[in-house]
């Protein structure tokens, strides 16, 4: 019977892969067992080669230049703190915000389905421990957020998290093993991303191993076809849930639903709207808020030319300071919009090249890799923003709001978030009249951790009772 099943199997993708230039993936067949080839026959139907086609001509094949808009300006934002003239309205974005939030009408949604690669941990990157005294992980964190905005606004906001195929299992292993973090396995929606395969620079498919198609995932902007497929749209519609608070899984500074910023979102109208902070250095890797041609986008800073990176305006501020932190409110109306079937707002897709351990498609040889030898197509979440109807700019502080685990060593390193999670925790007690001892270089002077679920802010720590008036030199606080 199975066999009859895997011969059957055979001849259709044999078929299917006819005159697409990719019938190499079948050219190992013979050398597989029985279960390597059914894996094999599953992974060929997950891969959509219509769909593959225009992209490899496009995107593989040749090297596509980025084509710089005509016009390039710098975008109007909203700042992170309101002048004179602001005050009013961000009084009212903020009450309309917390109203949506009390009503249920605002959701958490995570993006958690990178490799994670550069940070080399071995699991999910949302179990990476990071907080400075309880070592807890980011998705402890960013559970207790929730648990705070439940605290604050008496609503407990619905979680979407999105894995990728290749830690889909791993990620529900660690909800279930820590309890789900103080929530309910009801509260949270888990679902997969999509995957793209690897290509070598000559069109054709890359094989991981014989009986095995190299996938990574299709990129943060594969997040919005996800919610859609996975029935998290549909999820959400039943439910009443009208705006997604997105965020990265790699930045335990998010204030995972914020009342201002949904606030504004709401009181403009916008259907997309992002967080900026100013640029720490010209050529800082974050992507750049810009005016292309009179849309608001962003151009991803290996894109944006040099001498407009370094422009200066008349007063010496940087002309585009406005980097992309990804952190977005999107309308569920408007990721419906642009993921219904036949809408003409697909996402762009970008090219990376990078090392992939394959088969030599010659010799059957693994091939271990010194350089980058595959091409990786992904789309990127920030593409929507030009889609979207009036799409807003809010700055927020970076000290307050951002602060990703990227790389093991370094910039944006465990060292460098700890840091920053130390540094804001001793600002916040510091705001609440507490005496935080600092070295010489300013820096505290003690380990400080506050809880998520404890305080979201300086303002909601101070509500809280029998805070310490001040932290001896050398001291591990936790509040919790
Ligand atoms: C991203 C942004 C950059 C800046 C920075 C802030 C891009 C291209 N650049 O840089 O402009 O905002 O973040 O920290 O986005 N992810 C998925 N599925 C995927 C790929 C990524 O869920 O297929 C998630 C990943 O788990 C992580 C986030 O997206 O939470 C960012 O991915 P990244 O580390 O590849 O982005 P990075 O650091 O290049």
């Amino acid at each position: 019977m199975m066999r009859q099943t895997l011969i059957d199997g055979y001849a259709a993708a044999r078929e299917r892969l006819r005159g697409t230039g990719q019938e190499h993936l079948l050219k190992f067949w013979s050398d597989l067992s029985d279960p390597q080839r059914v894996e094999l026959l599953s992974n060929l139907e997950r891969i959509d080669l219509a769909r593959c086609r225009p992209l490899i001509d496009r995107y593989v094949r040749q090297r596509p230049v980025f084509d710089p808009p005509q016009q390039i300006e710098p975008p109007n934002a909203f700042p992170a703190e309101p002048d004179a003239k602001l005050a009013g309205q961000y009084r009212e974005a903020m009450q309309r915000g917390t109203a949506a939030i009390r009503a249920g009408r605002v959701a958490a949604f995570t993006v958690a389905g990178g490799q994670g690669s550069r940070l080399g941990y071995d699991g999910p990157k949302g179990g990476f421990p990071i907080s400075p005294v309880r070592n807890a992980s980011l998705f402890r964190l960013f559970a207790e957020g929730l648990l705070g905005t439940e605290r604050r606004y008496g609503r407990r906001p619905r979680w979407y998290i999105m894995t990728s195929p290749s830690n889909h299992e791993s990620t529900l292993a660690s909800f279930e093993e820590h309890g789900y973090f103080g929530l309910r396995r009801d509260d949270i929606m888990f679902f997969s991303q999509g995957q793209m395969p690897a290509f070598l620079p000559d069109g054709r498919i890359a094989l991981e191993e014989k009986h095995r198609i190299a996938l990574s995932p299709d990129g943060h902007g594969g997040s919005l076809t996800a919610l859609s497929a996975s029935g998290a749209l549909a999820d959400m519609r039943e439910r009443g849930i009208e705006q997604i608070s997105y965020f990265q899984v790699d930045n335990p500074l998010v204030r995972a639903i914020d009342p201002l910023f949904v606030g504004l979102h709401l009181a403009t109208e916008s259907e997309m709207s992002s967080k900026a902070v100013t640029k720490a250095d010209d050529l800082e890797r974050v992507g750049n808020f810009c005016l292309a041609d009179g849309k608001l986008g962003v151009i991803e800073y290996s894109d944006l030319p040099a001498s407009l990176a370094r422009a200066r305006n008349a007063d010496g501020s940087r002309r585009f300071d406005a980097g992309s932190i990804a952190i977005h409110v999107l309308d569920r109306g408007f990721v419906e919009r642009v993921t219904t079937a036949g809408s003409s707002a697909e996402l762009p897709w970008h090219r990376a090249d990078k090392k992939v351990e394959m088969i030599d498609l010659a010799t059957g040889q693994r091939i271990k890799p010194v350089g980058p030898n595959a091409v990786k197509l992904e789309m990127f979440v920030f593409d929507a923003i030009p889609l979207a109807r009036n799409p807003l700019v809010l700055f927020t502080r970076r000290e307050e709001e951002f602060s990703p685990v990227k790389n093991a060593e370094g910039a944006d390193s465990p060292a460098t978030t700890r840091r920053d999670m130390i540094r804001r925790a001793a600002r916040w007690l510091e705001a609440c009249g507490c005496t935080v001892p600092r070295r010489a270089d300013g820096e505290p002077d003690a380990l400080i951790e506050i809880a998520p679920s404890l305080a979201l802010d300086a303002a909601d720590l101070a509500e809280r009772k029998n805070l310490p008036r001040s932290v001896a030199r050398g001291e591990t606080l936790l509040l919790i």
